[in-house]
């Protein structure tokens, strides 16, 4: 049997604070839209915990091609904050306060900057980097192949590591994709899975499993009603390359830990394409603020979606494994 994780104090309830602030953004930010206070607002709520712990694998040089549920993924790699947060959700144009899209996207579509106030290329090894996030859903798809392929050029190419210092160290570097399951659907992500499986590259894609696209359950968009059933076709075998397939549930912060930990390795050393397939994930507050996802779920599903929250399983996790008490957990709260 396989040696069970010793985990640090310090840093699970780091983790477990980061998780109750962006979901307090997320409480926050559905009100100030409903108020009249913003025009539209997409969240994060309901991923926070497989964001994190992905998050703790992003380093330098890397690069993400995610979409707009990543608020606390952007957080826990310290390229967002409250205040960027709430710049991005009122538009603010001032690049300073909403360095993400200077009010000229959607709020949620993430993005550092590559460009000093100059105008000259940044040293992009030494900052986390993320591509600027589209609205059409799996978009950000044939980008993360791009990605990743510059990687595999750039670990190719030895005559090539002087001259892009700025944008490689030998080719090290990953990218990190995230994508809802409904948009799995799309020709996009099945055309990325397959080329990344011919070519190779190192990408590390995340699907955020809530079984819904907006209100169209997973019965009407993937065919078993499971992903992974149908990536199966493209895991590499014996004789073959193709894809590393992962699968967890997205409130297991301990599974979730190690699954991490060995696909992005994976996926670092042997330069190959990783899927994590992550479960059983919910929307607390539906879609967006333009629906109310009460009246599209039935009942039982929203008690189900209560159940499985992922923070309040975290929650007890941490005091099933005697790691904190609850009034411990209380205190690290931000807002009651
Ligand atoms: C190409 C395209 N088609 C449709 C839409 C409208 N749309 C926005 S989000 C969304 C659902 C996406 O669901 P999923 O991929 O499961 O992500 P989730 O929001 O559940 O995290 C749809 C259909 C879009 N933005 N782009």
């Amino acid at each position: 049997m396989a040696k069970k994780r010793t985990f640090s104090k310090e840093e699970v309830l780091k983790d477990y604070k980061l998780a109750n602030e962006s979901r307090q953004v997320s409480l926050l930010g559905r009100r100030e839209v409903l108020g009249g206070k913003a025009n539209f607002g997409l969240f994060g709520d309901g991923k926070e915990i497989p964001q994190i712990v992905k998050a703790k694998f992003f380093q330098n040089g890397d690069w993400r091609s995610g979409y707009y549920r990543d608020q606390t993924f952007m957080m826990a790699a310290g390229l967002s904050n409250l205040d960027i947060f709430f710049a991005q959700l009122y538009g603010d144009t001032d690049l300073t306060r909403n360095p993400d899209n200077g009010g000229r996207l959607m709020n949620s579509h993430f993005a550092t900057r590559s460009l000093d106030e100059k105008g000259e290329w940044k040293d992009l090894t030494k900052q986390k980097n993320s591509s600027g996030d589209i609205s059409p859903t799996a978009g950000q798809m044939p980008r993360l192949l791009g990605l990743a392929l510059a990687s595999k050029v750039f670990r190719n190419s030895p005559e090539m590591w002087e001259s892009a210092r700025k944008f490689t160290v030998k080719g090290n570097e990953i990218a990190f994709g995230m994508i809802g399951d409904a948009s799995t659907s799309e020709g996009h992500f099945f055309e990325t899975i397959n080329a990344a499986g011919v070519l190779q590259v190192p990408i590390a894609l995340s699907i955020w499993d809530d079984g819904y696209g907006i209100s169209v359950p997973k019965k009407y968009q993937t065919t078993k009603e499971d992903i992974s059933e149908l990536l199966k076709g493209f895991v590499a075998d014996d004789k073959m390359p193709g894809i590393r397939l992962y699968s967890c549930m997205g409130w297991d912060y301990a599974a979730l830990y190690e699954m991490y930990e060995e696909g992005i390795a994976v996926c670092r050393k042997e330069m190959v394409p990783v899927v994590f397939h992550v479960r059983e994930l919910t929307q607390p507050q539906g879609h967006s603020t333009s629906g109310s996802h009460e009246r599209y779920k039935s009942v039982e599903r929203l008690a189900w979606e209560r159940d499985h929250d992922c923070i309040p399983r975290m929650r007890k996790w941490i005091i099933k494994e005697k790691i904190a008490t609850s009034e411990e957990l209380d205190a690290l709260k931000p807002m009651r």
